[in-house]
């Protein structure tokens, strides 16, 4: 019996649609991700620099954060904060993993977002960043969320 050969092009379609989100291979989903709480710590004056962080949960499959933009800094890091020497280091990283039951948690004295070549905020302003994930599927996924400039004192 032959196989018909309009029963075999959907399927090479469908391979060659890599990264495409309604066709996950093995009839997994997109993750989704959400992301709360988003801030950014309004600088000293006279500073350019200044940390922000937020909470990114996703459900389904987990999903890689390799980066953060927004129009109002020039740069914007991954970083990790620890104890070494009793004193606090900063280090830059590439990437934070988010999986459903480890939620990804970017905070003052923690894991943050750290922004470089600010322009000047206030206090309660609401700024757009964009945040880019990969998939395990090796797919970008981008969202964008509003960060609350807050103060300094906390
Ligand atoms: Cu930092």
């Amino acid at each position: 019996m032959r196989i018909p050969a309009r029963l075999v092009l959907p399927v090479l379609v469908l391979l060659g649609a890599c990264g495409a989100p309604a066709s996950a291979p093995g009839g997994g989903t997109q993750p989704g991700i959400e992301v709360r709480d988003a801030f950014i710590v309004q600088p000293p004056e006279g500073r350019e620099v200044t940390g922000g962080g937020m909470q990114i949960s996703v459900t389904g499959s987990p999903v890689v954060f390799t980066g953060a933009s927004t129009p109002v800094a020039d740069t914007v890091e991954l970083h990790t904060m620890s104890m070494e020497n009793n004193m606090m280091q900063m280090r830059k990283v590439e990437s934070f993993p988010v999986s459903e039951g480890a939620p990804l948690v970017l905070e003052r004295g923690g894991n943050h977002l750290m922004l470089f070549g600010l322009e000047p905020l206030q206090v309660g302003e609401q700024v757009d960043v964009t945040l880019t994930f990969t998939d395990e599927s090796g797919a970008q996924q981008t969202v964008v969320t509003k960060a609350e400039v807050v103060s300094p004192a906390g």
